[in-house]
C-alpha cells in the first residue's frame, strides 16, 4: 500500500536533486560563455494502467506515461545528453522508441524489442541515453504490438528538440501548439491486450487524446505568429483545413523545408510530422477540423472527433449566441502551448492526466 508512494517519492527527489545539479551546472555555462556545451538531462517516466476518457462516456483502457495520454512533453535542445528511466508498471512488455532522433552510437537505445534491446518486462525499469538530434518536432511510442500499443493504448507524446541556430522565423513565434492525432476502435477499449488487427473499424477520433466537444480552442490574438506542429500518432490518414487563413508548411519531420509553400489544407499520414506558420491577420473564430469527414464523428454521432477552433481574443466568444462553445470551460495547455513556453524540461499537463485502471 506505502510501497508506491514511496517509489515515486524518492523519484521525485531524485529528479528534483538532478535538476539543482544541472541548474547550478548551467549558471556555471553561463559565465563562459561561447562554450555552448551540451548538457546532461535526467528524466523518470513510469508507465501505468490508465484509464482515459476520450469525449462524453467514452472511456479507453490504455498504458499511459505517468497516468497521462498524451504523455509529458519532452522539451531538449539540439546537442543535449538525454537519460530517461522508464519503468514499467503495467502486466505487458513496452518499449520507447524515439522516433526521428538519429542515435548515432546509440542504436541499442531507439527501442525496438528483439532488434535493439529486450522489450522491458512488467516491473523493471530501462534507461535510455541518447544525443538530442537532430532538432525539430520528433515524438516517442512504445514499440511492441504497436499494432495495439500505439494504435489504441495512447503510448505517445511529443519530443521537441530546439536548433542551436534557430532560423528566424522561428524567433518570430509567438504561441507554439502541438496536435497529435489518433484513432481509436471502441470496441477493444477495455480489452488491452488485445486489438489493432484487420478489420477493426475506427470510431473514435482525437486530438491529444480528445474528441470534439472534448477538445479546446486555440486562443490567439491578430499578429501572433503561430506555430503548429502535427503529429500522426495514431493509424490513420489526416487532411487538416483551418478555415480563413493560409498558412506556410514549414517543416516536414522536423526539417524545414527548402521551399515552404503556403495551403489550407495539409493532408498527413502515420508517423509523419508538419510544422505550419500561421500569421494570425484575420480576428473570427475559425473551424479546424479533419477533412476525412468519418474523423469528424464520435462513435455513431456526427460532429465530433477531430474538430476544433481558432478563438481570437478581439471576438467576444461569449456574446455568440450560436457559438457552440461560448461557455466552454477553457483548459490551458491543452496544445502543450503554456509547457513550451517554460524552460527546457520535462513537462507533465494535467490536461492528459486519466484514472488508475482498477
Ligand atoms: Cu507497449
Amino acid at each position: 500500500m506505502h510501497v508506491m508512494p514511496m517509489i515515486v517519492q524518492c523519484r521525485a527527489l531524485r529528479a528534483r536533486l538532478a535538476k539543482v545539479i544541472f541548474a547550478a551546472s548551467a549558471a556555471l555555462c553561463a559565465v563562459s560563455p561561447g562554450a555552448a556545451l551540451a548538457e546532461t538531462r535526467q528524466f523518470s517516466m513510469i508507465i501505468e494502467d490508465t484509464i482515459l476518457k476520450l469525449v462524453d462516456k467514452q472511456t479507453f483502457h490504455v498504458f499511459s506515461f505517468n497516468g497521462q495520454s498524451p504523455g509529458p512533453l519532452f522539451h531538449v535542445k539540439e546537442g543535449d545528453d538525454v537519460e530517461i528511466e522508464v519503468e514499467n508498471q503495467t502486466t505487458l512488455p513496452h518499449t520507447i522508441h524515439w522516433h526521428g532522433l538519429y542515435q548515432r552510437g546509440t542504436w541499442k537505445h531507439d527501442g525496438v524489442p528483439d532488434v535493439t534491446q529486450p522489450a522491458i518486462p512488467p516491473g523493471e525499469t530501462f534507461t535510455y541515453r541518447f544525443k538530442a538530434e537532430p532538432s525539430g518536432t520528433m515524438w516517442y511510442h512504445c514499440h511492441v504490438n504497436v499494432n495495439e500499443h500505439v494504435a489504441m493504448r495512447g503510448m505517445w507524446g511529443p519530443f521537441i528538440i530546439d536548433p542551436k541556430d534557430p532560423p528566424p522565423v522561428e524567433k518570430e513565434v509567438t504561441k507554439d501548439y502541438i496536435m497529435m492525432f489518433s484513432s481509436w476502435t471502441s470496441a477493444w477499449a477495455k480489452k488491452p491486450g488485445y486489438g489493432g488487427v484487420p478489420g477493426d473499424v475506427p470510431d473514435f477520433f482525437t486530438i491529444n487524446g480528445k474528441a470534439y466537444p472534448d477538445t479546446q480552442p486555440l486562443r490567439i490574438k491578430e499578429g501572433d505568429v503561430v506555430r503548429i506542429r502535427l503529429i500522426g500518432a495514431g493509424d490513420e490518414l489526416h487532411s487538416i483545413h483551418i478555415h480563413g487563413h493560409l498558412f506556410e508548411v514549414y517543416a516536414k519531420d522536423g526539417r524545414p523545408l527548402a521551399n515552404p509553400y503556403l495551403a489550407d489544407t495539409i493532408l498527413f499520414g502515420p508517423g509523419e510530422r508538419y510544422d505550419l506558420i500561421l500569421r494570425a491577420d484575420n480576428p473570427g473564430i475559425w473551424m479546424v477540423h479533419d477533412h476525412i469527414d468519418k474523423h469528424t464523428t464520435n462513435g455513431s454521432s456526427p460532429m465530433g472527433g477531430m474538430m476544433t477552433t481558432i478563438e481570437y481574443e478581439e471576438i467576444p466568444v461569449k456574446e455568440q449566441s450560436f457559438y457552440k462553445w461560448k461557455n466552454k470551460e477553457f483548459v490551458p495547455d491543452f496544445y502543450y502551448e503554456e509547457s513550451m513556453k517554460k524552460p527546457l524540461d520535462m513537462h507533465e499537463s494535467p490536461a492528459f492526466k486519466g484514472d488508475p485502471a482498477p
